[in-house]
């Protein structure tokens, strides 16, 4: 499998339709559509739609009822990296390969682009067509889970108590599950459930996600500590000088790295219910961010 090309496919068709679905630099309030553009048109690696996409098909659904699914996921995501590179929280200066947008726009700018794409978010998803188990409802209910206090915004709140503790594995597990595996989960489920997947395959995908997201958030960890900020087009090593909790600082990097292999291992398991064929895409998927280097 060319995962390569996979990754590439996706990006073009999801920056296409969010390119249509989002309001143009020249509408008005423009400030805040050109902030809006600025972040999340900066070139991310679109793992989320990627995910939502290839679960989609892995169900036997098709990427064009999985679209709007996919890009709602990644405007999200954009509202999350511009309110963590906020002063109030990571204060980082550099994202996605450019001055943060806070940098660029100021600070009210960004809490609002990045409330504005939350907002939008949903919005997209709503335009998601319902199938004969899923309507809707279901799409909004499950992302409002996956990213609001019980989850994402919650995991965010851990780690914002957790600084300047030493935290436990289980306390740091807590943490990743919500910031990062949440998302990653909402992603293959939404592509499941738009492709009106079975509760087995709803159960498969949950699992996938989960290992998966731990497992993304431990390598993101692991660069933070061995990579460079012209590779992965954001600063490094701030973790190890604010002396955060992360993986690696509690077990070191050899021991991070089993982890994060374990989890991937374990993710490729969950897919079992799915055909060799179907399930081929979520595991080249999963390889490929084992392997990543940025
Ligand atoms: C509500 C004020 C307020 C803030 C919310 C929810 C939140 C802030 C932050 C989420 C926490 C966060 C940014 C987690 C990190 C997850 C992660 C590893 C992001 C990087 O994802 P990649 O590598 O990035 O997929 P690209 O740029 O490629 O999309």
């Amino acid at each position: 499998m060319d995962i390569k090309a996979l990754v590439a496919d996706c990006a073009a068709k999801v920056e296409a339709r969010l390119d249509a679905l989002l309001p143009g630099e020249d509408v008005a309030p423009t400030t805040l559509h050109k902030a809006m553009r600025y972040s999340l048109f900066a070139g991310g690696k679109r793992i989320r739609p990627l995910l939502c996409l290839q679960a989609a098909k892995a169900c036997g659904g098709s990427e064009e009822a999985a679209l709007n699914a996919a890009c709602a996921l990644e405007v999200l995501h954009t509202y999350t990296l511009i309110h963590d590179d906020l002063p109030c929280m990571d204060n980082d200066d550099l994202r996605r390969g450019r001055p943060t947008n806070h940098k660029v726009f100021g600070e009210g700018i960004a809490v609002l682009a990045g409330d504005a794409l939350l907002t939008e978010a949903f919005a997209i998803l709503a335009r998601v067509p319902g199938n004969e188990r899923y309507d809707v409802g279901d799409y909004v209910a499950e992302l409002a889970y996956r990213t609001g206090s019980l989850n994402l915004v919650g995991g965010q709140v851990l780690d914002l108590e957790g600084e300047g503790r030493r935290l436990s594995l289980d306390e740091l597990r807590a943490i990743h599950k919500g910031k990062t595996a949440a998302l990653l989960m909402a992603s293959v489920r939404l592509g499941g459930m738009s492709a009106g997947c079975t509760a087995e395959q709803l159960e498969a995908l949950t699992d996938y996600g989960h290992d998966l997201g731990l497992a993304f958030q431990i390598i993101d960890d692991i660069l933070d500590v061995i990579s460079t900020p012209e590779v992965m087009g954001k600063s490094i090593g701030k973790d190890a000088r604010e002396q955060k909790a992360t993986y690696p600082a509690l077990m070191g990097l050899e021991a991070a790295r089993a982890e994060a292999r374990a989890l991937t291992a374990s993710a490729r398991a969950a897919l079992e219910v799915f055909s060799a064929k179907r399930r081929e895409p979520l595991l080249a998927i999963s390889d490929y961010l084992l392997r990543r280097d940025y």
